[in-house]
């Protein structure tokens, strides 16, 4: 049986379940099919001359991969111009990128990270692009859209979702309606679904942190992983297992598919200092997981909760099986 399209599952989701308006499915179609181009320029590597670094750094202070800005590019020029949109935000650009007054404004905001997980690339590991879309304020209508208009709550996404450029190329996706995959058919360039509505396993003993980061921890964190290191000979009686791909994308997708945690705890010994980006990583990333089932925590609060004070602002992120997560909360409350 022919599995359906992203087109057809889009249109019925208008229509039957009035989920989401035409603009938004029209912004989203254009997104996964430049993830489709920026799958092509991944997968040919050394070939494309698109490995390696530029030498320039992004507002991060973070050397850029030639990739990064190839995709950051192909992502701006294919959302420019179909209306839908306000304005857009990425990780490579240190401030918002508007729509030029040539083309038709929208009222959507789109944030993402083009690459994320770049030290993966010149290693051929995957690597992916993850999305969110905010809905622009209404008294932004008829005056310029502005940094400020970005800053609101991962609770007020109407979509995000992630592709993945790995074995297969994969498209995961919420509209809020619960989390969807679809696998790029590269025979007929489609997006055909193959799984959805997700639901996230719970109770996988596996977990995904930087162990190497072991000075950052909290105690609280510390304790819940030391209790999973100790295994049968610990508290929790059961062995656990670790894994860590150093691309938030494909920890985040693991867990989806067979449940786990994943860990990128804020540096407990200064203030707002932590590695994830709120708004075009940790949020999405929140969204899908809540949708599929599972929670998202910054240790302390739900992240789609943390109030947005800037475009590029770090987070702790704890995500993935709600138990787990809960007990993680909990640790961090007793110190
Ligand atoms: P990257 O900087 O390579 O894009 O986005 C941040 C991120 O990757 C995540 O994808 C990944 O989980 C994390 O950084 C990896 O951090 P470490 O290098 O500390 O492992």
């Amino acid at each position: 049986m022919q599995s359906v399209t992203l087109t057809r599952f889009l249109i019925e989701q208008q229509r039957q379940a009035n989920a989401i308006p035409p603009q938004l499915r029209l912004l989203i179609e254009t997104v996964a099919r430049t993830c489709k181009t920026i799958s092509h320029s991944v997968s040919k590597g050394a070939l494309g001359e698109v490995l390696g670094s530029l030498g320039s750094e992004n507002v991060q202070g973070e050397v850029q991969k030639k990739l990064d800005v190839i995709a950051n590019e192909l992502l701006l020029d294919a959302n420019e111009w179909g209306g839908h949109l306000a304005a857009m935000a990425s990780e490579e650009m240190e401030t918002i990128h508007r729509i030029p007054n040539r083309y038709p404004k929208g009222e959507y905001l789109l944030l993402f990270d083009p690459i994320d997980g770049s030290s993966n690339i010149d290693v051929d590991l995957s690597v992916g692009t993850i999305f969110s879309v905010l809905k622009a304020p209404e008294e932004c209508s008829g005056r310029e859209v502005t940094e400020q208009d970005f800053l609101q709550p991962g609770t007020q996404q109407v979509a995000a979702g992630y592709a993945i450029y790995g074995p297969q190329t994969l498209l995961v996706l919420t509209i809020g309606t619960g989390v969807y995959e679809f696998t790029l058919d590269r025979e007929i360039g489609s997006w055909r679904m193959t799984d959805g509505p997700m639901e996230m396993p719970q109770g996988n003993a596996e977990f995904a942190i930087n162990m190497a980061r072991r000075r950052q921890w909290s105690p609280g964190i510390a304790r819940y992983i030391e209790e999973r290191i100790q295994g049968t000979e610990g508290p929790l009686g059961k062995d656990y297992n670790m894994r860590w791909t150093a691309s938030m994308v494909a920890d985040v997708h693991r867990i989806l598919k067979r449940g786990g945690i994943f860990l990128y705890p804020a540096d407990h010994r200064y203030a707002d200092k932590a590695r994830l980006r709120l708004m075009y990583e940790a949020n999405p990333m929140s969204f899908l997981v809540e949708q599929a089932g599972g929670a998202a925590s910054n240790g302390y609060q739900r992240i789609m909760e943390v109030k947005a004070t800037g475009l590029h602002q770090r987070v702790g992120v704890v995500l993935g099986d709600k138990a787990e997560v809960e007990t993680v909360v909990a640790y961090g409350r007793e110190g």
